[in-house]
């Protein structure tokens, strides 16, 4: 085993104290992961809310070796591939009707900054070109690049780099501990903190607004579960004022809450969507913006020898992750993973919610298969509860995710009533021990 743990910068991590008492990850299948020492352990995050179908499934497997011999690179500047547009047609069978048009990217990070720019030409290509300013959200998780952290809401994310974006704005978050505390599902108070976004068209004006984005589900920052009504809302200010809707689903994407889409499950269609991780199980790296047909066709202008929108990654659409992205798709739709998270939803709750009355316990929050447990940051700690409860279940053989002082739970799709009872159980534990 490798025992050199210095030339790694690592991403997301406390570099000095993981490398003081590592915690590695050597192999994986099914719902497990094995360390190098060849303990078992639970994945309770599906990766890093990625790996939907489960780790090593074969058929991926499969396809991403076979791709590999076959074509293992095709440039997609004025060159293609057929897999692209097989893969781009299956996840347009997928999303929401009218939303058809799929441009590729890397990552969640790149799909955010593809949304974003994509939305700022639309409205210039159309002649509105005053509309350039991006409207976010506090707390708001986007990725990590310039465009991510600018609309992003996540101080620690922006803090260090500088004036970001200009023209970014942001409405209020929906966290509501004083009333919704404890809600089973979308909380009922809230749909009204959407109309922050009318106090900021009165403020810039509509005509200098091009989009706004968010989360249907806040994930990173610890699972937000959008209020009844206030996504419905939302999209209502923007129809009015002429403002793009983005719905970042880089995590709820796929299956998370129980249909393929957040859009699906909460019943409102946004203009514009961001995927990443579940697209390709998290195999091979991989994302998509998806938008509406009439976004598309605005570009589709002037002499047809030109590019008409000047953006693109060298491995967009790269063949490894098409190949993954089409064999994931196929097994979601074998094993009916993007509507099990509804079939669960109600046993995944229970348990969940069971955790009320624990020790340090002041919230439980859940959708389809993600579930929030907030803990009460101990006095001038912040984080350092949230810290010790994630690093208990991991020494007890559940890997949970934890952001501040509250504990995530978004298992793989394939997971079973004994997973939901063993993480539960591990989290409940660790909970009263760590106190
Ligand atoms: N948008 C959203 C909504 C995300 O959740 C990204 C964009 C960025 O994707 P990439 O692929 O560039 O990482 C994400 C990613 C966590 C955690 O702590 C969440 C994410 C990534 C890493 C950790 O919950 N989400
Ligand atoms: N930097 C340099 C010098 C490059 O040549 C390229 C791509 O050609 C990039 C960055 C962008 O890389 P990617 O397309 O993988 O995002």
């Amino acid at each position: 085993m490798y025992k050199d743990l210095d030339a790694f910068w690592m991403p997301f991590t406390a570099n000095r104290q993981f490398k003081k008492a590592p915690r590695l990850l050597a192999k994986a299948a099914g719902m497990h992961f094995w360390t190098p020492e060849g303990r078992q352990v639970l994945d309770g995050s599906a990766g890093l809310w990625c790996v939907n179908a489960g780790h090593a499934r074969p058929k991926i497997v499969q396809a991403i070796a076979q791709q590999a011999g076959e074509l293992d690179y095709a440039p997609p500047f004025q060159m293609g591939h057929p897999k692209a547009f097989e893969l781009a047609e299956q996840v347009v069978k997928l999303t929401p009707t009218g939303l058809n048009k799929v441009f590729f990217t890397n990552s969640g990070s790149e799909s955010v900054e593809t949304a974003l720019k994509m939305a700022i030409a639309y409205h210039r290509v159309r002649g509105e070109g005053a509309r350039t300013r991006l409207i976010g959200r506090e707390r708001g998780y986007h990725g990590v690049n310039f465009g991510g952290i600018s609309v992003g809401g996540i101080v620690a994310n922006r803090k260090m780099f500088g004036t970001l974006l200009a023209g970014v704005d942001h409405m209020r978050h929906t966290h509501d501990l004083a009333r919704n505390a404890f809600s089973v599902g979308q909380p009922e108070h809230g749909a009204e903190f959407a109309d922050d976004l009318e106090r900021l068209v009165a403020l810039h004006d509509a005509s200098t607004i091009a989009a706004v984005i968010v989360e249907p589900v806040a994930g990173s920052t610890g699972v937000l579960i959008p209020p009844k009504g206030y996504l419905q809302r939302l999209r209502e200010i923007c129809d009015k004022h002429g403002i793009l809707l983005i719905f970042d689903e880089v995590i709820t994407g796929f299956g998370r809450t129980g249909t393929p889409f957040g859009a699906k499950t909460f019943g409102v269609t946004p203009d514009i969507m961001t995927v990443a991780k579940g697209i390709t199980n998290g195999c091979v790296p991989m994302g998509a913006v998806i938008c509406k047909q009439h976004i598309h066709d605005a570009f589709m202008n002037g002499p047809e020898h030109l590019i008409e929108f000047f953006h693109g990654y060298t491995y967009s659409a790269h063949p490894l992750a098409c190949a993954a992205g089409l064999a994931t798709i196929e097994v979601y739709a074998e094993e009916g993973l993007l509507t099990r998270a509804r079939e669960m939803e109600a046993a995944f709750a229970q348990a969940l919610h069971s955790l009320k009355g624990l020790p340090h316990v002041i919230d439980i929050r859940n959708v389809g298969l993600v579930g929030g447990i907030e803990l009460a940051p101990r006095e001038g700690e912040p984080g350092k509860r949230g810290f010790e409860v994630f690093v208990d279940c991991w020494e007890n053989g559940v890997l949970v995710r934890f952001t501040g002082d509250i504990i995530a739970l978004s298992p793989p799709l394939i997971v079973e009533h004994k997973h939901i009872e063993q993480m539960v159980g591990a989290i409940a534990a660790a909970i009263r021990r760590v106190a």
